[in-house]
């Protein structure tokens, strides 16, 4: 299966690790946003060194419980470092919900968008429609700042699954190419470590929409709940997380160790029938 992706056509025969960019200023605020681009610069040109397949550049607007950040402030955040890496010999993924952020980052080289809302975001589905970038559409359950307060499924599998389902007939209704599209069940987005655990068993029920899966675990709390460990010790979890994505049928892996999960993977594709 091939991932039509901008610029590239990824081949999802092998599994892919897109690796995490997060463009974020640091508290001293004078010259923040200088500091934040060489430093979100830099790591992409480390998570490449170290073998990533795509970059995903946020500007941290679709955290769970983080506050929004205007337009202006993610566009100021993300495009000079788009602009910076445009050209790279990867894919770049944009981050964001935004339309606006969408086009700028596509006509800034950006070649793919992940869309937390799933393009549905007013004007989203136009935006992207008339590009060629790839597109991963995510599920989630509530707004971020709301959305791990009471989180409630009848069947999680069953309800993420059949959204999923509904968002690529109105991405395929827009004019996107099914070649162009990916999804991804949002692990700890409005789920309960109980929804997530299931999310994960099932997740090989997500390949049968036909168009690949991309599992996003790295880092999170249901792995901190699970192991014990603050967010800056859960490598080891979140390696054993992708892999068990992997091995249950997702073709791409968001994560933060970018080498690690490399190393992992080439363990598992020595053995794959
Ligand atoms: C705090 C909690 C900070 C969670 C950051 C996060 C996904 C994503 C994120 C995902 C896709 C993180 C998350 N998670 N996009 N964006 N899939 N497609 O770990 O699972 O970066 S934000």
């Amino acid at each position: 299966m091939f991932f039509h992706c901008g610029k590239f056509k990824l081949d999802l025969s092998q599994p892919k690790v897109m690796g995490i960019v997060n463009v974020t200023p640091d508290s001293f605020s004078d010259g923040g946003r200088h500091l934040a681009f060489e430093a979100a610069v830099e790591h992409a040109r480390r998570l490449i060194e170290e073998g990533a397949d795509i970059l995903d550049i946020g500007g941290e607007s679709t955290r769970p419980g983080a506050d929004p950040v205007s337009e202006q402030q993610e566009l100021d955040r993300v495009l000079p470092v788009i602009e910076e890496l445009a050209g790279i010999s990867i894919p770049i993924s944009i981050d964001t919900y935004k339309p606006e952020v969408m086009r700028a980052a596509l006509a800034a080289g950006a070649d793919m968008v992940n869309d937390v809302n799933a393009l549905q975001s007013e004007g989203a589905l136009d935006v992207v429609a008339k590009t060629t970038a790839g597109i991963c559409l995510m599920h989630k359950q509530g707004a971020p700042q709301n959305m791990q307060q009471q989180p409630h499924y009848q069947q999680v599998s069953v309800e993420v699954n059949t959204f999923l389902r509904e968002r690529l007939a109105a991405a395929t209704a827009a004019g996107i190419a099914l070649e162009r599209l990916i999804i991804d069940p949002g692990f700890g987005f409005g789920k309960s470590l109980e929804h997530n655990l299931a999310l994960l068993k099932n997740l090989h029920a997500f390949t049968l929409l036909g168009v690949p899966v991309l599992a996003g675990l790295s880092r999170k709390s249901m792995l901190g709940t699970i192991t014990g460990r603050e967010v800056g010790d859960r490598m080891a979890a979140s390696i054993a997380a992708a892999l068990i994505s992997v091995q249950r049928g997702a073709s791409v892996v968001r994560v933060h160790d970018v080498r690690a999960t490399v190393d992992v993977l080439k363990v598992w594709r020595a053995i794959k029938e």
